[in-house]
């Protein structure tokens, strides 16, 4: 597979996030709660060596919950404050500002012995389409950060004041280079991370398909109404999806742009049910 993963923008989102950190008292790492390690930028541990780091785990309404609070023990277990979001419910605005108060305690105490009041600066850092935006909209309570369901929306940087003590600096998602872990990679496309021509839509739904077919098989039958036997290929699965809604164009070649459009639709916006596609790492691993 040949994923052309990095976009123009990146390096120059890079520079940006480099410029920046020192203006920040604490970095906020998005990840998605449905694949909390595959969505982490490994640069991001050299890029923020040094500065508070927590992170947030969101589009946890789209995400196993029993799964969610494994992933938050875990990361806990490693020494990072973590909690889960659902930025589009708006689930979590309080415990994402205690998140980001604990955070940055010494620093507001250290000024407040000065008689200062600090103003607090988090820069919220995350790949493409994690919802970084939506999440900062919602902690301000107003639409103030482009937001949109597709990776590469927000292109620069921007403060938001959330109050008189606490800014939000919004940045463009970030990915690395070469994801060298295939696996990894599908699961940045599955969610949304990867822009669909990466892989192209229908090779990737059928990527998908063969994912639900070994794990989530109930998935396929309840929402494309079909029962995936495990010798079928991803193809075979396309078409049989196509097949039941009755998508056929001239010549009796099935609709697979059609189809796999409506795969990733439904897997995407969670109506497959609460799928997260990775289990935290046992102690030992
Ligand atoms: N279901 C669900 N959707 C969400 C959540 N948060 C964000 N979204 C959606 O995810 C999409 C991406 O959100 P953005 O806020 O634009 O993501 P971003 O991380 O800023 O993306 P870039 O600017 O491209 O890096 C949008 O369609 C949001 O509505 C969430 O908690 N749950
Ligand atoms: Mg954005």
């Amino acid at each position: 597979m040949n994923i052309q993963w990095y976009p123009g923008h990146m390096a120059k989102a890079k520079r940006m996030l480099q410029e920046s950190v020192q203006l920040t008292d604490v970095i906020i790492e998005m990840v998605d709660a449905r694949a909390p390690l595959s969505t982490r930028n490994p640069d991001f541990d050299s890029l923020f060596a040094g500065k508070p780091r927590v992170i947030v785990l969101n589009k946890a309404d789209l995400a196993d919950p029993a799964l969610t609070k494994q992933w938050i023990s875990y990361y806990r277990s490693l020494g990072w404050d973590a909690i889960s979001f659902s930025a589009n419910a708006g689930k979590g605005v309080k415990e994402a500002v205690s998140l980001v108060e604990r955070a940055t305690k010494p620093a507001v105490d250290k000024m407040k012995s000065k008689g200062v009041h600090k103003t607090v600066r988090a820069m919220i850092v995350g790949i493409p389409n994690v919802g970084k935006s939506t999440f900062i909209n919602r902690l301000r309570g107003v639409t103030v950060a482009k937001a949109g369901d597709k990776p590469g929306v927000t292109r620069g940087k921007q403060w938001i004041i959330v109050n008189p003590y606490l800014e939000f600096l919004d940045t463009p998602g970030m990915l690395w280079p070469k994801i060298e872990d295939q696996t990894s990679g599908l699961y940045l496309a599955f969610i949304g991370s990867v822009r669909d021509e990466a892989i192209g839509a229908e090779a990737l739904s059928m990527h998908l398909l063969e994912y639900l077919r070994d794990n989530f098989p109930a998935a396929i039958e309840t929402r494309l109404k079909f029962t995936p036997e495990k010798e079928c290929s991803g193809e075979e699965l396309l078409n049989l999806a196509c097949r039941k809604r009755g998508w056929l164009l001239s010549g009796g070649r099935f609709d697979t742009e059609r189809g796999a459009a409506l795969v990733l639709d439904e897997f995407r916006s969670g109506k497959m049910g609460k799928i997260t596609l990775q289990r935290p790492p046992l102690p030992e691993e």
